[in-house]
Parts: C-alpha cells; sequence; structure tokens
C-alpha cells in the first residue's frame, strides 16, 4: 500500500525522484509504448468499434488500470515514487508550482507552442515526441490558451458531475446528455455555448500534445488522471448505492452492443474487467 499525493505537497526531493523515473521510462522505451497503448485505444464514438477508453462507461476503470500500469514501470526505476495528482479546481493558475522548472516546466513559447523550461523540454535533450508525430518533435503546451482563453472547471462544474447519481446513461457515449457521472465528469455533456465540461476542459487548458490521442506524450496528464481516478471514489462515497453501468451486456439490437464494456467483460489491452477496477484499497490511497 502506497500513497498518491496531491502534487502541491511534494517536497523538491520528491518532484525530482518522480521526473527522474519518468525520464528514465523515456529512455528505455516504455514511456512511449504506453503512449502507444493510448492512441490505440484513443476510438471517437463515431467509429463503429469497440471503445475502451473513452466515450464510454469504461473510461474510468480504463485510466484507472492504465494509471497503475504506469505507476508499477515507475516503481521499477524507484520504488518510492508514485503518480502524484493534480486538484485543478485549487492549483488552476498557469504560474502554480506544477508548472516550475523543478518540476513539469511551463507552457510554450508563442511562436511553436514549444516547451522551454523543466526536464521535459526538448532543450534538454531528455525528451522527444517519437508517437503521434506531426512535424515537431518537441512537447507543446498553450496553457489558458491565452489568444482564445479558457478557465480551469470550477467546483461547481465538478459538483454538478459528482452530484448525479446515475453512472452512465444510454447511449453509453460523449451524447449521453440526459446526465450521468460519466459523461458529465468525462465532459462531453456540456451546454451549447461550452463545449467542453471537467476532464476534457483540461486537456483543452494545458493544450498542445494533451489535447489529442496521444496526450500521455506529455507528463501532466498522469497528474491529470490521477485526479479523475480520485473523483471516481469520491462519487463513489457519494452514492453508495449506485454502480458500475451497463452492468450487463447489452440486449441484441442495441447498437451500442460489441461497443461499450459492461461490468464483468475485459477491457482490452488487459484480460481486467470494470469490477476487477472498482476499488484501488490495499493497492494505493490518496492523501
Ligand atoms: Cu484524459
Amino acid at each position: 500500500m502506497y500513497i498518491r499525493q496531491n502534487q502541491r505537497n511534494l517536497n523538491s526531493a520528491q518532484k525530482k525522484r518522480f521526473t527522474a523515473a519518468v525520464l528514465e521510462l523515456k529512455r528505455n522505451g516504455t514511456y512511449d509504448e504506453l503512449v502507444r497503448t493510448h492512441g490505440k485505444y484513443f476510438v471517437p464514438d463515431k467509429d463503429s468499434k469497440l471503445r475502451v477508453g473513452h466515450m464510454s462507461p469504461s473510461f474510468f476503470p480504463w485510466h484507472r488500470r492504465y494509471l497503475l500500469q504506469f505507476e508499477r514501470l515507475l516503481q521499477g526505476v524507484d520504488p518510492g515514487v508514485s503518480v502524484p495528482y493534480w486538484d485543478w479546481t485549487t492549483d488552476s493558475s498557469p504560474v502554480s508550482s506544477l508548472w516550475a522548472e523543478d518540476f513539469l516546466g511551463g507552457t510554450g513559447r508563442e511562436k511553436d507552442r514549444r516547451v522551454m523550461t523543466g526536464p521535459f523540454a526538448y532543450e534538454k535533450g531528455n525528451w522527444e515526441i517519437t508517437v503521434g508525430v506531426t512535424d515537431a518533435r518537441f512537447l507543446t503546451r498553450n496553457l489558458g490558451r491565452p489568444q482564445n482563453p479558457i478557465a480551469l472547471p470550477t467546483a461547481a462544474e465538478l459538483q454538478w458531475a459528482l452530484d448525479d447519481p446515475a453512472y452512465d446513461t444510454a447511449p453509453w457515449d460523449s451524447t449521453a446528455k440526459g446526465g450521468g457521472f460519466r459523461n458529465k465528469l468525462e465532459g462531453w455533456a456540456a451546454p451549447k455555448s461550452e463545449r467542453w465540461r471537467n476532464h476534457n476542459k483540461v486537456h483543452q487548458w494545458i493544450g498542445g500534445h494533451m489535447t489529442g490521442g496521444t496526450a500521455p506524450n506529455d507528463p501532466a496528464f498522469w497528474l491529470h488522471h490521477a485526479f479523475v481516478d480520485l473523483l471516481w471514489d469520491r462519487w463513489q462515497l457519494k452514492h453508495p448505492a449506485s454502480g458500475y453501468l451497463p452492468s450487463a451486456p447489452l440486449e441484441l439490437g442495441d447498437l451500442q452492443r460489441g461497443r461499450v464494456i459492461s461490468l464483468d467483460e475485459p477491457m482490452p489491452p488487459w484480460n481486467i474487467t470494470p469490477r476487477d477496477m472498482l476499488s484501488h484499497q490495499g493497492v494505493y490511497r490518496y492523501e
């Protein structure tokens, strides 16, 4: 049992150990394997394929398993490291300590969004983008999107998702606008005036690599998704009578049959079901 800490409480030695372990995974090639996995399972709901990681109920359990894989690799490098979480409702500024030189580095420069500071700056020589490359091989960010400003989700916006007692609702995709905690927190359910909510809005606020299927190219991905993972706990605590849905494979004739994962079906690429991921007790806890 280990602890996942709020990133704002890490001391400089802990930040150093985390980023050093991440850089080692990059160096030995396993980091880019992880990025490839995320890209491969980034299936939008206009495709009629299985959606396991996004726009579907298994968004939470799939990412929980994915983060655990990353964390096990980190701990293979340094057993004292775990994934910190970033509470974006409180650390909501582009100048918060998260984005400092000694941790993730800051926003990209204006010209080409290239991250110039911190351990993942291209110039440091340790962070070349190799998966999902468009043209440039440097990490890009555009924190807060100054030319078309976007704010991080507020506590009230987050609460709106947490208050929904239904885990998810048909049609179990990005259009499940009637409600459901999953779609409200993943962030597709939004009023017309606003395109993004919660989790999706955070990806947009960071910008650059974080806005695409190979978002884990930016190590900020893990801290963001650790908070999303914590929020799943918070929702479970608030709604003890609610559970993962759909609880059984969808009926014959349902257009989403074969495209979403129900409670006891395995989530590729692993032989792990949502039920296996409902709790992380005994493995880690949030502090
Ligand atoms: Cu995400």
